[in-house]
């Protein structure tokens, strides 16, 4: 029977709560950024509206869900009895991961038919990696949960590695400053989307089932702040110092 500290219980509700409001703030900095950067970007930026939106929302059911599966009893969360929807966020990641995808292929200006062929691919394997994970997310069975997480790995290391030559082959044709940001977002990539499995492993390790409850709900906030908004507003960068070298910077963009 899970028993949490008002500590532990606090500590997931405010970081889920601070994660809404990083979603919102976030929407509304993409939707007014596009009309800042050049026609040929403005797509990328309309995904990472559409991005956030979605995990605002998501994250907004998380956060009642969280509230809903405990009741405070002497001092002590305990499960009330209705259980924690760990679903939203895999339905979450199933629809913002392959748009995360078609922004960051969208804002390297491959040529067409190299674009389509390479979406399809990383599309396909991102399903496999969040459906092959999620049988083991909901499992007690610390087997299970290896089992699915080693499966979901694989797709998982076909994206990483198709994205760092993708991205490390496109970086020598772009401008100088581009250079540096399309450098910083291949680390930030690498680093967000490593946090994934690493949170998925918690359970793994020998820490109490409250801890690797709170741990798991923390890292994936974090990792989904990172992966979505920030990765959002680096985007924005490319595309505007694109904008700037390109000449299609809208006038008065400041
Ligand atoms: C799982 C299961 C364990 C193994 C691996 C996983 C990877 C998940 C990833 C999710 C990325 C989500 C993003 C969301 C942003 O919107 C499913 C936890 C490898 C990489 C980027």
């Amino acid at each position: 029977m899970i028993q949490l500290t008002t500590s532990q219980f606090m500590l997931v509700y405010n970081v889920l709560s601070f994660t809404i409001a990083a979603m919102f703030a976030a929407f509304i900095f993409f939707t007014g950024a596009r009309t800042q950067v050049g026609e040929k970007y403005r797509p990328a930026l309309l995904i990472s509206s559409v991005v956030v939106a979605i995990a605002g929302y998501h994250y907004f059911r998380i956060f009642n869900s969280w509230e809903e599966a405990f009741t405070l009893n002497n001092g002590m969360y305990m499960a009330s009895g209705k259980p924690f929807n760990d679903a939203y966020r895999y339905v979450d990641w199933l629809l913002t991961v392959p748009l995360l995808l078609i922004e960051l292929v969208a804002v390297l200006n491959l040529a067409k038919s190299e674009r389509e062929g390479l979406f399809g691919k990383l599309a396909i394997a991102a399903f496999l990696m969040i459906i092959l994970g999620y049988p083991g997310e909901i499992s007690s069975d610390m087997t299970t949960r290896a089992v699915w997480g080693t499966l979901s790995t694989l797709p998982f290391i076909y994206i990483l590695s198709v994205l760092w030559g993708k991205l490390g082959a496109t970086i020598p044709n772009q401008p100088p400053y581009v250079q540096v940001l399309m450098k910083n977002i291949r680390l930030l990539l690498l680093a967000t989307w490593g946090f994934y499995p690493i949170t998925y492993m918690f359970p793994m390790m020998g820490i109490s089932h409250e801890a690797s409850l709170v741990g798991v709900q923390v890292g994936y906030a974090v990792a989904d702040v990172l992966a979505k908004a920030f990765y959002g507003v680096m985007i924005y960068w490319i595309a505007y110092a694109k904008s700037e070298a390109d000449g299609t910077l809208p006038k008065g963009a400041h």
